[in-house]
């Protein structure tokens, strides 16, 4: 069964739900992805840790460091502006994303629900206070380069990145929002995640529980579980557009 895109245009309320796959075309490297992959240089369930950021704060840094380069380099592309622009067109779109850059908010999306924290909101790793210090572009040679992390000027406790690590609980207000707008909404894609991570993965899970219809914007076809599931097989940088324009022509 093929998704008719005219249900986009006639959706009440949409939850965009987007993962590292959103940024690939932006030449953020994804998690999984086997070539280019952030795994395969440094295995993020094992750096993206409290224990990681305790043994060796410079590697952790200097890797952080290293992405907020690539982000900061690195430009939103179709994906990112086709959502911003679905929420100009609909009555009500909600963006939740896995992903610690900023490409939806420089693309002009409002209000984006980071769930896993995001690579501009560096903290203390003692007093969780916000780090408002300058930080220069790291100019770092490659991934890997170890950076001693900045000294937070109210106790001199070490900075940390301000994301959610591994066996970290998510920010409450923000995973209350995302349930919420996937317990309400009557349509959610669900772009560019492999849907591994919890407790975000439940997303896409909650929205098909209450019969919303759940689509799947992805190069490899997501297991489409439930009737009102869809797969448009992909990358989000054609399909995205593509569907726009179908939805609303
Ligand atoms: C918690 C921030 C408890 C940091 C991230 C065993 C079983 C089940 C769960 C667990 C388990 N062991 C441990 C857990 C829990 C753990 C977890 O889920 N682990 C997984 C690995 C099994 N979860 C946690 O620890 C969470 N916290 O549970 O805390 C708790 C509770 C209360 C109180 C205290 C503690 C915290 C999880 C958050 C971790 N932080 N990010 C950082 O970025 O460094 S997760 C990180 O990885 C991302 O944020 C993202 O969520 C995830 C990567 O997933 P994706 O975004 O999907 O990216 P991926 O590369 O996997 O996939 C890319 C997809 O895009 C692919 O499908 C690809 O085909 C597609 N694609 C590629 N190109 C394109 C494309 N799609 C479209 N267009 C393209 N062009
Ligand atoms: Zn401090």
């Amino acid at each position: 069964m093929e998704f008719d895109p005219k249900r986009l245009a006639r959706a009440r309320h949409v939850v965009v739900f987007s993962g590292a796959g959103v940024s690939a075309q932006s030449g953020i490297p994804t998690f999984r992805d086997a070539l280019t992959g952030l795994w395969e240089h440094f295995d993020p369930a094992r750096l993206a840790t409290v224990q990681a950021f305790r043994e060796d704060p410079a590697l952790v840094w200097g890797w952080y460091e290293w992405r907020r380069q690539k982000v900061l380099e690195a430009q939103p592309n179709a994906a990112h502006l086709t959502i911003a622009e679905l929420a100009r067109r609909l009555p009500r779109l909600t963006l939740i994303t896995q992903n610690v850059d900023d490409l939806h908010e420089r693309a002009g999306s409002l209000d984006v629900l980071h769930l896993h924290g995001s690579l501009h909101a560096p903290k203390c790793f003692a007093c969780h206070r916000p780090f408002t210090g300058p930080l220069p572009l790291p100019s770092l040679p490659e991934q890997g380069a170890r950076l001693e992390p900045p000294r937070c000027t109210g106790c001199n406790g070490k900075i940390r990145p301000g994301v959610v690590w591994f066996g970290e609980a998510l920010p409450e207000r923000m995973l209350k929002r995302a349930v919420q707008a996937a317990r309400e909404c009557d349509l959610l894609l669900s772009v560019g995640t492999s849907g591994l991570v919890q407790p975000a993965a439940r997303i896409p899970h909650l929205a098909l529980q209450q019969g919303a219809c759940v689509v799947h914007i992805n190069p490899q076809p997501q297991p489409c579980t439930a009737p009102g599931e869809y797969n448009l097989v992909g990358r989000a940088g054609e399909v995205l557009p593509h569907l726009l324009d179908q939805a609303f022509a």
